[in-house]
């Protein structure tokens, strides 16, 4: 049966997928053959002596710049089998959140190009990439950890990667609206009590408080100014 979705990661550093995704509900998805992830080494479409992956910077300016060529062969190579969008990740793209994961969540794959050092030769993005993504507004050390953000946030919302256990309903921005507070046992710890609505039983009460909060944890966050730092 063909994967529901497939992930090609294009990096300097492919062995640190694999345990990040050996646990947990995607690395279950992927062991039931819903997910498919490779991440493919760019050295080895770097055929000179010393597989040189990257160059200084035309112009001149500190540290390195991925050359072209590797990345080029990479992506036209994984595009063979992957027809999904090719995504660098950057801090100048999109900003990636639930709307765009529920987006990506529709693809047949994605091609995620992960940068390093300075960054990635333009080139690439002039005549390879269909999309630049951003998880934020920080500039990380290289791509991955962005890469690994979409996987897990576009995985979980593949039908049938989540279990009854876990739910997207109850998720934030599922709606518009952040997510309600959870309790589990005990009822009451260190002096702390789970609210008596949820002990009741009365699942329409519940539900109207749920909602109440979830509106009172929005609002919270709409009003909180973000410091100028
Ligand atoms: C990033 C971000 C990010 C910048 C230089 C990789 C690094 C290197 N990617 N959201 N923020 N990327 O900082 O996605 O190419």
């Amino acid at each position: 049966m063909p994967p529901a979705i497939r992930f090609d990661v294009v990096t300097v550093f492919p062995e640190i997928f694999g345990p990040v995704f050996a646990a947990g509900v995607v690395g279950r998805a992927m062991a039931r053959g819903l997910v498919q992830l490779e991440a493919h080494d760019l050295r080895r479409y770097a055929h000179d002596r010393h597989r040189q992956v990257d160059d200084v910077p035309y112009g001149g300016g500190p540290g390195m710049v991925l050359k072209p060529e590797p990345l080029f062969e990479a992506i036209e190579e994984i595009k063979a089998h992957n027809s999904g969008p090719v995504i660098l990740l950057e801090p100048w793209g999109e900003r990636f959140d639930q709307g765009l994961a529920r987006e990506l969540a529709g693809e047949p794959g994605l091609v995620l190009v992960c940068g390093r050092y300075e960054g990635i030769d333009d080139r690439v993005r002039q005549a390879q990439a269909d999309r630049e993504v951003s998880i934020g507004d920080y500039v990380l050390s290289g791509g991955e950890l962005a890469a690994m953000v979409i996987i897990d946030a576009v995985s979980r919302l593949v039908p049938g990667v989540l279990g009854d256990e876990e739910s997207l309903a109850g998720d934030s921005f599922a709606g518009d609206e952040l997510g309600h507070p959870q309790y589990t046992r005990p009822a009451e710890y260190r002096g702390l009590r789970v609210p008596e609505v949820l002990l009741s039983g009365n699942h329409k009460e519940i539900e109207a408080w749920r909602r109440a909060q979830a509106r009172r944890r929005t609002l919270a966050r709409a009003g909180a100014p973000r410091p100028e730092r």
